[in-house]
């Protein structure tokens, strides 16, 4: 599977991750990154959150002198055989954490419409065993997402969020001729989702939004607007690339287990 592995800047730490950071040693000087990987580079305009798992362990990983990123330790032991750090088969953790502990950071998402930046928040359904453990959220094309913001949003005391994090503006990204123009809450609709957990229904409708975007889809949004999502996608990937805020994730076939499996 090639992902596009996306940059998002930690811009403040959350309450929680404050004192680890202060207390971890050799990040002075260090830029941190939590890499989300996406199939999806052309729908990063739409951005409105980002997610770890709670329980799922991650960490901070020195890439050379400027830069640190953020993901699970696996993802960081690929990335280190995929000449993404500097030295080759290395990836020095600087730290060591579960997902819980970074809810509420403030992360600068590329190209998002939410130029202050967006929050991370917790994602049960985020499996550690694919990916970077980082995904990020686009609830108008990602049902997943959608599922998730919504819930989230109903009941913030719950997941010990601030319920404005959840709720920032969803913006049309894509326009298809069977879904109009935001795929994941008209599928959650239609396919009469109520939750996060309904893991069947969200399968199907991933499955579909992601049929319709990439062959019907017309960008509505950036540098590509009227184009063909087709056309659109590796355009915007490798803008995202010659700025410097994402690069190219392989992850081993084998290796990849699916949601829905
Ligand atoms: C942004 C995005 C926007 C995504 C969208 C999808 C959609 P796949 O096909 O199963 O490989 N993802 C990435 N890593 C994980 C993980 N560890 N656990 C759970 N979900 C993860 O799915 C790849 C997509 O699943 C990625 O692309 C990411 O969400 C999520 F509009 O990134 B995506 C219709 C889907 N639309």
């Amino acid at each position: 599977q090639e992902y596009t592995g996306v940059k998002l800047e930690v811009l403040e730490w959350g309450n929680d991750a404050k004192d680890l950071i202060a207390s971890t040693k050799g990040l002075e000087g260090l830029k941190v990154y939590m890499v989300a990987a996406t199939l999806r580079p052309e729908t990063m305009y739409g951005q409105t959150c980002c997610f770890v798992g709670p329980k799922i362990d991650y960490g901070i990983f020195k890439v050379n002198d400027k830069e640190a990123y953020l993901c699970t330790p696996r993802a960081a032991r690929n990335m280190a055989f995929q000449r993404i750090f500097e030295h080759d088969g290395k990836f020095p953790q600087l730290a060591s954490f579960q997902g819980s502990v970074l809810i509420g950071t403030l992360v600068n998402a590329p190209l998002s419409v939410h130029k202050d930046g967006v929050r991370i928040l917790p994602m049960e359904t985020v499996l550690a065993t694919k990916g970077t453990g980082v995904v990020t959220c686009v609830p108008s094309d990602s049902p997943d997402d959608y599922a998730t913001v919504m819930d989230l949003a109903k009941k913030p005391e719950y997941y010990k969020i601030q319920k404005e994090w959840a709720e920032l503006e969803i913006v049309p990204i894509i326009k298809t001729p069977s879904y109009g123009e935001m795929s994941a809450p008209y599928l959650v609709k239609e396919l009469k989702i109520n939750s996060p957990k309904d893991k069947d229904a969200l399968a199907k409708a991933k499955e579909l939004a992601y049929k319709e975007g990439f062959y019907q889809g017309i960008m509505l949004i950036g540098d590509y607007k009227d184009m063909e999502v087709q056309k659109a996608k590796p355009l915007v990937r490798e803008k995202l690339i010659g700025q410097g805020l994402a690069f190219v994730y392989n992850e081993p076939e084998s290796k990849v287990i699916s949601r829905s499996g």
